[in-house]
């Protein structure tokens, strides 16, 4: 891995938020891909840190330093992995399901539909099937995402759909879902339209859905 790659990911591993700015940009001097900066440094970082709480050798503090560490990169990176210019291409609604306080998978998500040209409208964490609902009502959006990280926030997922149902407006939006637990055989049993595993692949999810609508 290159030097600076690696210095990313110990200063998110060891929650140094001051440090991780100047890295950061180092490695765009450096020329290196946003993407590859994200992927190897700052995700790969994050996946350590959930090994690390796993094993019982890091804690939930820590785990929320990392965090921290890894929206202070992601700032500067932010620019770099939008680009400029493009034209609107559908409106989404997204938001962490209830009961699920993660939001950095969701705000990457988030960063990559906004620059593909998507108007996204971020609705937070711990979002209830109630605000989707409205939201749906009343901004029109072609899409709602979800993201959950929790086993336990699954279900919120199967509720967000069923409250769309009873409301009468699931026919009018197209749903989908990810996270690390969420899986294609998951999505498919709840009814969701599409699923992706990752940040990127979740734009290619998100521009298929809103072709097929139109
Ligand atoms: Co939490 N946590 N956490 N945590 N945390 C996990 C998720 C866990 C796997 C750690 C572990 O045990 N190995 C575990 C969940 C176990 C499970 O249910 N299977 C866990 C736990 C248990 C908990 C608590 C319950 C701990 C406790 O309090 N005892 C607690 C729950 C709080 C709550 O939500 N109610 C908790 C709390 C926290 C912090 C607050 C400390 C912090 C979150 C801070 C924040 O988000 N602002 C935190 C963190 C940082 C993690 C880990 C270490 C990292 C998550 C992360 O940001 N990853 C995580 C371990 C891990 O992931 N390996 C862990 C980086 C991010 C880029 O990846 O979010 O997976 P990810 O997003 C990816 C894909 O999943 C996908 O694309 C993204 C990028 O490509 N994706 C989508 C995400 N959303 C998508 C939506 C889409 C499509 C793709 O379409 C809509």
């Amino acid at each position: 891995m290159e030097k600076v790659l690696q210095s990313i990911f110990n200063s998110i591993l060891k929650g140094k938020s001051n440090e991780i700015s100047n890295f950061v940009l180092a490695a765009l001097e450096q020329n290196l891909d946003p993407k590859m900066i994200l992927g190897q440094g700052m995700v790969a970082a994050m996946r350590e840190v959930g090994n690390l709480y796993e094993k019982g050798d890091l804690f939930v503090p820590e785990m929320l330093i990392a965090a921290k560490t890894m929206q202070a990169g992601l700032a500067i990176l932010k620019p770099f992995l939008i680009k400029e210019d493009v034209q609107a291409v559908g409106k989404v609604a997204i938001g962490t399901v209830q009961g699920d306080l993660h939001d950095i998978g969701k705000n990457l998500v988030a960063l990559l539909l906004e620059g593909a040209g998507f108007e996204v409208i971020d609705l937070g964490t711990d979002v209830s099937p109630q605000k989707f609902v409205k939201t749906v009502g009343e901004d029109h959006v072609d899409i709602i995402a979800l993201s959950a990280l929790l086993t336990t926030t699954l279900s919120s997922m199967q509720d967000t759909i069923q409250e769309l149902i009873t409301a009468g407006l699931r026919n009018k939006v197209a749903v989908f879902v990810g996270g690390a637990p969420v899986t294609e055989d998951f999505a498919l049993k709840i009814g969701a339209d599409g699923y992706a595993p990752d940040a990127s692949k979740a734009v290619k999810a998100a521009l298929n859905l809103v072709n097929q609508k139109n």
